[in-house]
């Protein structure tokens, strides 16, 4: 049994020496969802108490190709802070990561503010101003990527870094389910997928992110990056790796490690 301040506190030390850890489950199995997210807040609480800054939110575990490969079966939210922004070009920071690896997903940045109860896909997409390539970079804190939905959910689902592409998109002008992906691992295709293996409809899962803060008494902010869940499966990625996600419409974005 262990407390939000010290399961916050194991988790981010796990992060800033880039050492991994059991999930927290194995010394706190009574560890339920709610109780996840609050230590989720408290990292984010702490990261901010060190001059973060919050930018948006990260569903996880949307598509079927994750939750099988995770054992995880439904998705969850996490938290976005300025620290994990890359831009294009940026190295990936090998160094202070234990184990990453690279996915593909759909970024949206909210033009208004959204909340639950009752969005749908159609009124989330309402208040979206851009949508955008984009590749998260994960990096679970515990060992081997093995962990639970709440183990995951109190990690801030395995945050470590994400880049947002320069093609900007409108959400009106975009078939999102249609959207094709290719993911390049050094030049190869290695996965491809649409849109619809995110929750049927990318914008299914923003209403669902939307849904789940408003549950929380929290809300999708304008200026917000709202990255959707990976479309395939993560690669990992090494020395001298270079990830591409090829979309048919919203473009490329590249990562170099
Ligand atoms: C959890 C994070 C999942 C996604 O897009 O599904 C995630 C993990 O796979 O370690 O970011
Ligand atoms: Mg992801």
């Amino acid at each position: 049994m262990l407390t939000v301040e010290q399961a916050a506190g194991l988790l981010l030390d796990a992060e800033r020496s880039a050492t991994d850890r059991p999930p927290l489950t194995d010394q706190w199995p009574q560890l339920d969802l709610a109780t996840a997210y609050a230590v989720q807040d408290e990292t984010l609480r702490r990261r901010e108490a060190g001059g973060d800054r919050l930018v948006g939110v990260k569903l996880g575990l949307t598509s079927a190709a994750k939750q099988r490969r995770m054992g995880v079966d439904a998705p969850l939210t996490a938290w976005l802070t300025e620290s994990m922004m890359l831009a294009e070009g940026d190295p990936v920071p090998l160094k202070r990561l234990i184990h990453p690896r690279v996915e593909p997903e759909i970024v949206f940045v909210m033009a208004e503010r959204l909340a639950g109860p009752g969005v749908t896909p159609e009124t989330a997409l309402r208040a979206v101003g851009e949508v955008r390539a984009g590749l998260d970079v994960i990096d679970s804190r515990y060992r081997d990527f093995r962990f639970t939905l709440p183990d995951v959910v109190a990690d801030n689902a395995s945050s470590a870094a994400f880049v947002v592409g320069s093609r900007v998109r409108a959400p009106g002008g975009t078939d999102l389910v249609g959207e094709g992906c290719e993911l390049e691992v050094d030049r190869r295709v290695v996965d491809r997928a649409t849109g619809a293996a995110v929750q049927g409809d990318p914008a299914a899962a923003l209403a669902l992110a939307a849904n789940s803060l408003g549950s929380r008494g929290l809300a999708l902010e304008p200026g917000w990056i709202v990255l959707s869940g990976a479309l395939t499966d993560a690669v990992p990625v090494g020395p001298g790796s270079r990830v591409t996600a090829r979309y048919t419409s919203l473009g490329a974005v590249t990562l170099e490690a």
